[in-house]
């Protein structure tokens, strides 16, 4: 008998037809209803899961006592309770590597965006606004020769930093829980604590998995040691910073100005970040370009597969599972 996957997100038609070929496929459709409704329904019959964008903790998987594993459409896996899922001997995989450039692009499109102010430009030109050539009250601040300071050099962290120190010629400071050698031989980067690298860096950019951790590491504290003209980026995930603390320090300058991808909360349909001039706010679009989505979707696809035949998949978060 096939086994059965349940497709909840982020699978196209055509890779739902590749599926079918060896597996029973159950696709939750808003045309028949509620997802979350169908998705309940079909789980405790589901072999295996794909998608990205729903938590899946102990509560919610209580009747998936079928389930072998759970493919992620995603790298971050902060949505999985990996601790119950080994309890389980559920299977996570995830899917690095190819989405590194794609979301170190996207850190770049932040900084220049919130240092040439080019959202708020555009929506200020928009608005029939320039009638005279522009002046002080309107210029940015300059990325090139800026010091970049990067929070966790992991792929993409380091991908972020290669484009600051050979595109933009940036000093490049980085803090984390082990150092890298290549990095320093590569781009000169000096590893440092979180303290001197938030009281040093022109544009402190967030790239560390949200852990317990990582929750708030940046609050009124960390928010102080930055410098006035400094700038924070954040592509890794909302709750790794106190985004109340991060309001108030961009509505008093403690800190010149954020350029953010991810919220404490998502979709952010609400927010005082939306009055802020020296806020970036983009709906979480790290990995959100046509090539990266679809090479993320083949590589679940793959590790699903694999997983489901037996054979050993290309990125697993919890490999001990599999060698069980
Ligand atoms: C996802 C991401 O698009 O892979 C990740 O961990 O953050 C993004 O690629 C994100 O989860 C949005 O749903």
């Amino acid at each position: 008998m096939k086994k059965t996957i349940l497709a909840f997100s982020r699978i196209t038609p055509a890779m739902v037809e590749r599926l079918r070929e060896d597996f029973t496929v159950i696709v939750p459709d808003p045309r028949q209803g509620d997802l979350n409704a169908q998705f309940n329904e079909a789980l405790p019959e589901a072999h295996g899961l794909i998608g990205a964008g729903r938590k899946l903790g102990r509560a919610e998987l209580q009747h998936a006592s079928k389930l072998e594993v759970i493919s992620s459409v995603t790298v971050g896996y902060d949505n999985y309770d990996v601790g119950y899922l080994n309890e389980r001997g559920i299977l996570l995989t995830n899917t690095p590597d190819v989405l590194t450039e794609s979301t170190a692009d996207l850190a770049f499109a932040l900084i220049m965006s919130s240092a040439r102010r080019v959202a708020e430009l555009d929506a200020w030109t928009k608005a029939g606004q320039w009638s005279r050539s522009i002046e002080a009250p309107h210029f940015g601040t300059d990325v090139h020769g800026k010091t970049l300071g990067i929070v966790g050099m992991g792929n993409i962290g380091a991908a972020v930093a290669r484009r600051g120190h050979f595109g933009f010629n940036m000093p490049i400071l980085y803090s984390g829980n082990s150092r890298k050698p290549e990095m320093e031989q590569a781009l000169n980067a000096q590893f440092c604590s979180l303290d001197q690298l938030l009281g040093e860096a022109d544009f402190v950019c967030l790239v560390v998995p949200l852990s317990d951790k990582t929750h708030h590491l940046i609050s009124t504290r960390e928010l102080a040691l930055m410098k006035n003209s400094a700038i924070l980026v954040n592509i890794a995930r909302g709750p790794v910073v106190d985004e109340a603390a991060l309001i108030h320090a961009l509505q008093t300058g403690v800190i010149h100005a954020a350029g953010l991808d991810v919220y404490e909360k998502e979709p952010l349909t609400a927010s005082p970040l939306f009055q802020l001039p020296n806020a970036v706010t983009l709906p979480h679009i790290g990995s959100a370009t046509h090539e990266t989505r679809q090479a993320m979707a083949e590589r679940a696809l793959d590790n699903l597969s694999r997983a489901l035949k037996g054979q050993t998949p290309l990125s697993m978060v919890n490999p001990q599972v599999w060698k069980s």
